[in-house]
């Protein structure tokens, strides 16, 4: 039996995209939230926060067969924030890598969904993350290695706003637009918070797109909770070619990586969780679970019935 491909869906109309990326990033938040319950605490805000990032990439850009994780032709999602896997699970039993009835085995013993990603554990996790500021260093080789072979595959890293503060990122940043790997994008979840606080009191980063730009890539900034943006900004990352003369040097226009700057909101979706403090890792009391699925669903409900208004309307 041959596994079956999925496409970018970059020619498929644009309302359409963006209904199924937001059906996505729901489903996704909804699968955040129950294995956040199973374990009682957890990276809840992060996936909540990301939940559109990962939707738009599983949904909308990847080409990946969902039952042969290793196949050689698949775009390669990096997931440098070992943390955040808890939405890369949910993410992955969205696309179908993951059956969903495994997620309430996450961060239990013996299982292949552990608290912080993991390769060698999990079908679709392509590196283990959790030292932070690796993750565009292993991109960049990768996208090198696999240039090298031919592949044209897209390489996407996700990273945190947190990883700007590591020296690593920004070498990896240089090499990357050196070796003119227009096939890179990287995605950083401007989430603005850290373990030890607001990211702007631990290590002031920005002007966060001036220094990319300055490292010679493509730059694009969006809402990263906002579903049409980030599907513009991914099919402008996404549509960079690759460029074998390192000689040319890093530049804009083809050949330079890009990168989008996703300004999200911490537990979004949930306004228990968007509010909270401490919200690196949240700890949520065994009551407060039943609210937060009420929460997402009455907010989901309510901005459907929104946008079915608006549709009325402009067909009236
Ligand atoms: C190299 C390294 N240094 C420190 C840590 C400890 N650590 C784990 S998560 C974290 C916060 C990093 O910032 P970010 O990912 O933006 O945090 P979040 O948005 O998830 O709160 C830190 C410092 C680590 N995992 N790796
Ligand atoms: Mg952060």
């Amino acid at each position: 039996m041959t596994a079956s491909t999925l496409e970018p869906r970059a020619a498929a109309p644009f309302q359409e995209r963006r209904a199924a990326v937001e059906a996505a990033a729901h489903r996704i938040r909804k699968h955040a939230l129950f294995m956040g319950e199973v374990q009682g605490q957890g990276y809840v805000g992060q996936a909540l926060g990301a939940a559109d990032i990962l939707a738009a990439v599983y949904a909308d850009q990847l080409r990946f067969r969902p039952e042969d994780p290793e196949w050689e032709g698949r775009d390669r999602f990096l997931l440098s924030t070992g943390h955040y896997a808890i939405g890369l699970y949910a993410a992955l039993a969205e696309a179908g890598t993951i059956p969903v009835e495994e997620l309430e085995t996450y961060g239990s013993d013996g299982s292949r969904l552990p608290m912080s990603g993991m390769s060698t554990y999990t079908p679709g996790m392509e590196i283990s993350g959790g030292s932070l500021g690796h993750g565009l260093t292993v991109a960049v080789g990768l996208a090198l290695g696999l240039r090298y072979r031919g592949n044209s595959a897209r390489i996407i890293n996700f990273l945190s706003d947190g990883e700007l503060d590591e020296g690593s990122t920004w070498e990896a940043a240089m090499g990357g637009a050196h070796h003119r790997l227009g096939r890179l994008t990287a995605v950083v979840d401007i989430n603005a918070l850290q373990a030890d606080g607001a990211t702007a009191g631990v290590l002031r980063t920005e002007p966060v797109a001036d220094k990319w730009a300055a490292c010679g890539w493509r730059v694009f900034r969006v809402d990263g909770n906002d579903v049409g943006a980030l599907l513009e900004a991914f099919d402008a990352a996404g549509s960079g070619s690759e460029v074998t003369d390192d000689a040319a040097g890093p530049g804009e226009g083809s050949g330079a990586p890009a990168v989008v700057l996703c300004d999200t909101k911490v537990g979004r979706g949930v306004p228990l969780l968007e509010t909270r403090e401490k919200a690196h890792f949240m700890r949520i009391e065994e009551h407060e679970w039943a609210i937060c699925s009420e929460q997402l669903e009455a907010g989901w409900n309510a901005r459907q019935e929104r946008s079915q208004m608006k549709g009325r309307e402009e067909k009236a």
